[in-house]
């Protein structure tokens, strides 16, 4: 039977591992092997006048980053990791790994993220990257752990659909027999078909597919996203819900992956505190124009180096609020008393847009109209439009990216970082 590496001690007396080759050394009449599994590394001490044929045959046989198994004696030893090393009575050689290797696992030779992507099976050997997806799993863990405890349910919608939902820009067109047919860039229109449906509090973590045609370090061919919609609430109820979400998955990220965190070297880690500021758009304008050098005007979309520039001012995490309704899709509710202005909100990180929302327009005239004044076709969207022809509630609801939560939280350089097989313009493989 296996026993994990980090489980290996000397009073286990005789253990058998299994793991990867992480180095070999060959002094002469000693050799030292490195072998590392999920749980850690240990050293494989072979003094080679002491062992049998079969272990020196295997210890020259082996490279690096081949699967092997190893059973002996455990022993007692400072300089080795762990204080522990296993001196082989076998050496079983389960698959061996070509050389040279395309990435070095072990991190002495650096390597650009393009040359880790090409060769990501062996990039999550490494415990630091490996550590970056633990932590991608447990912030997921404490959403859906949040939300299912918050009495909302977990939907899912289709990902080939027959129209597009943020305006129309940005669509993959797929062939869909014969039919024409795209890729969903948010399931926004389901989510709010689920309002009329009487779900009350839904959420969906899914894929979101957009033809983002700019290399940047934030935007993905392909996303994961984080959706609710709430009846009987408003923009304001669902940023608290938000808020709350943020600091509760920060917090279970903190208590059950200090670990990792250490791992990937994230020295600043720290839950936002609640209240998140409330900046209206025209006040986050006012800020980036005295923070940035290229110009901007009220209702202008908000630029990354405006983002920055604001982000720097605000320091933690914050909304915008109160933004032209202009700039927002026809599914935001105008404010009554000024309907220039809606009541969507994003929600920031200084370095970056992580969430966008609002209040819906359920009113299905004023609806039909802001879909008209937007330059769509409402005979496109009949099939969203007609359960607001059959009783719908008021409702709210937001998205938050996967992959920017995930950048944000752990200070990652580049969004293709937190995203197993990331999709980019150039990049369909692996
Ligand atoms: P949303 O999800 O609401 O679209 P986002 O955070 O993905 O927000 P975008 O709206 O795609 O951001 O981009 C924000 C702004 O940055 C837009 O004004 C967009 O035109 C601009 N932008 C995006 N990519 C680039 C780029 N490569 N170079 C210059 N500007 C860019
Ligand atoms: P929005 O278009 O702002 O809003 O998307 C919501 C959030 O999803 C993430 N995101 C992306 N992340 C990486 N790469 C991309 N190409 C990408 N596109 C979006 C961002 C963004 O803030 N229907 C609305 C949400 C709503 O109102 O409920 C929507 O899709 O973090």
């Amino acid at each position: 039977m296996r026993t994990p590496i980090a489980q290996v001690t000397p009073a286990s007396g005789s253990a058998e591992i299994a793991g990867w080759v992480h180095e070999v050394r060959d002094l002469g009449g000693l050799a030292f092997m490195l072998i590392r599994d999920r749980t850690g590394i240990i050293q494989v001490t072979i003094p080679k006048k002491k062992v049998s044929e079969q272990v020196l045959a295997a210890v020259k046989a082996v490279s690096r980053e081949s699967v092997v198994r190893v059973s002996g004696p455990v022993k007692a030893i400072d300089k080795a990791p762990g204080g522990r090393e296993l001196v082989p009575e076998s050496i079983e050689i389960i698959s061996l790994a070509e050389t040279p290797l395309p990435l070095d696992v072990s991190e002495k030779v650096p390597a650009e993220l393009d040359t880790r992507l090409d060769a990501r099976f062996l990039d999550v050997r490494r415990p630091r990257v490996a550590a970056v997806f633990e932590i991608r799993s447990a912030a997921c863990y404490a959403i859906n752990q949040f939300l299912h405890d918050a009495g909302f349910t977990a939907i899912t919608t289709p990902k080939i659909v027959a129209a597009a939902t943020e305006g129309g820009t940005e669509l993959f067109p797929i062939a869909y027999f014969d039919k024409e047919a795209f890729l969903n860039q948010s399931p926004q229109l389901y989510k709010q078909m689920m309002m009329a449906a009487g779900c009350e509090k839904v959420y969906e973590i899914g894929p979101i597919f957009r033809a983002e045609e700019h290399a940047t370090t934030k935007h993905l061919n392909e996303a994961t996203s984080i959706d609710i919609e709430v009846s009987f609430a408003d923009h304001l109820e669902v940023m608290r819900i938000l808020e709350n979400l943020i600091i509760h998955t920060y917090g279970y990220v903190e208590k059950t992956c200090s670990a990792q965190i250490a791992n990937i070297g994230v020295e600043d880690f720290a839950v936002p505190k609640a209240g998140f500021p409330r900046l209206p758009y025209a006040e986050a304008i006012e800020i980036a124009k005295k923070g940035i050098e290229e110009p901007i005007k009220y209702g202008d979309d908000i630029s990354p180096a405006a983002e920055r520039a604001i982000g720097a001012e605000m320091g933690g995490h914050y909304f915008i609020v109160d933004w032209p309704s202009e700039i927002r899709p026809y599914y935001a509710m105008q404010y009554e008393n000024d309907p220039s202005i809606c009541k969507a909100f994003d929600m920031m990180h200084p370095r970056m847009e992580l969430s966008s929302g609002a209040q819906r327009e359920h009113r299905y005239d004023r609806l039909v109209q802001q879909i008209k004044q937007k330059g769509l076709n409402p005979e496109s969207f009949e099939f969203y439009l007609k359960p607001f022809r059959y009783g719908i509630p008021p409702h709210a609801g937001w998205g938050l990216g996967a992959d920017r939560l995930v950048m944000t939280m752990l200070g990652l350089s580049n969004v293709r970082e937190a995203v197993l097989f990331p999709r980019d313009m150039h990049r369909l493989v692996p």
